[in-house]
């Protein structure tokens, strides 16, 4: 016995912990979230049912479906850009796992967040192609359980339009991260490669770079967004036109990161995530409520510099002031 003793004690006991953890893996102090994000896609078999049947789970080898491979691939660039950029572990900060169901309903022309889970349908192959195509899609469904579980920006007019902005930009972000582009060589489309052969005048469901561009078709007729508020539409339908303002802070956001250049999801998007998760964003905040956070966002991070300049005139050049 004696202090000997209880070294050698001391020591195998170290030793077993090391095999421990190297047995299980990686070794999270407790309560902390995994780096790793913990997916399952579900196959809803063009029913309106969801779940539906799960298909795929995380570690799985890949499925036959190509859908399904590129819904679990998808999840996995927003999980990394989340965690790798910002710091966040999932949607809710602390590893929520990620579910997405694909193949839901008949030639469903859309993709959506339901609160719990990612939905895409496979288009009618006519106006739209399969929702999981364009990994910006992905990240933009994935970003409004981001915002529901953060600011939870009520879903109508301005507050409405910011939380599509919000989707929009972190999807893009998401796919330039993925691609390594950077703000000038990012196309800044929302869904290019998701418009079927009908559509014959449209590249994108959206665009950020030139709002109202994005397509103009016989069948979806022009795409409606505003880029500043000279433009701003008040409407009823689409929820007080949540789908088509988003378009004058999408510019705004476009404006700043070009401004910035190099990497969008940098500093441009460190001051929208600031934004977003800073506690300041209130639920019903309106575009000058966020474009004066965002101006408080690059100050506390950034300083007096650049930045702030380059924040402050993306804004007024949209009209929104500060
Ligand atoms: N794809 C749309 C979106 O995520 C669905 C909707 O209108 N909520 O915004
Ligand atoms: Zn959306």
């Amino acid at each position: 016995s004696g202090p000997a003793r209880r070294t050698l004690e001391h020591d195998s006991l170290q030793r077993t912990r090391r095999r421990i953890t190297a047995l299980r893996g990686a070794a999270a102090p407790l309560g902390t979230p995994s780096d790793t994000p913990q997916r399952t896609i579900f196959d809803a078999e063009h029913q309106e049912t969801l779940p539906g049947r799960k298909v795929h789970s995380e570690g799985d080898q890949p499925a036959q479906d190509a859908t399904v491979n590129r819904a679990h691939a998808g999840l996995g660039a927003t999980f990394e850009l989340f965690l790798k950029v910002y710091g966040r572990h999932s949607i809710d900060g602390a590893g929520l796992p990620l579910n997405a169901t694909v193949h839901y309903g008949e030639n469903y022309d859309n993709a959506f967040w339901d609160g719990e889970r990612m939905v895409f349908g496979d288009g009618d192959n006519d106006l739209f192609l399969d929702f999981t195509i364009p990994v910006d899609v992905i990240g933009h469904e994935l970003t409004h359980g981001v915002v529901q579980h953060t600011a939870n920006l009520e879903y109508y007019g301005q507050s409405g339009a910011l939380n599509e902005s919000v989707a929009d930009v972190f999807g893009s972000l998401i796919k330039q991260y993925a691609l390594g582009q950077t703000a000038d060589q990012a196309d800044w489309l929302i869904g290019a490669g998701l418009l079927g052969p009908n559509v014959d005048r449209g590249e994108a469901l959206r665009s950020m770079k030139a709002p109202g561009t994005a397509y103009d078709d016989d069948i979806l007729g022009k795409d409606p967004q505003p880029a500043t508020m000279d433009d701003y539409v008040r409407t009823s339908r689409d929820n007080g036109g949540v789908h088509i303002n988003s378009g004058i802070p999408n510019h705004a956001f476009y404006l700043l990161a070009t401004a910035l250049g190099g990497n969008a999801w940098e500093r441009a998007g460190h001051i929208w995530y600031d934004t977003l998760t800073g506690g300041e964003l209130a639920s019903d905040a309106d575009f000058k409520d966020f474009a004066r956070l965002t101006v408080e966002a690059a100050r506390a991070r950034f300083g007096e510099g650049a930045e702030l300049e380059a924040v402050l005139k993306a804004w007024s050049s949209v009209g929104v002031p500060t």
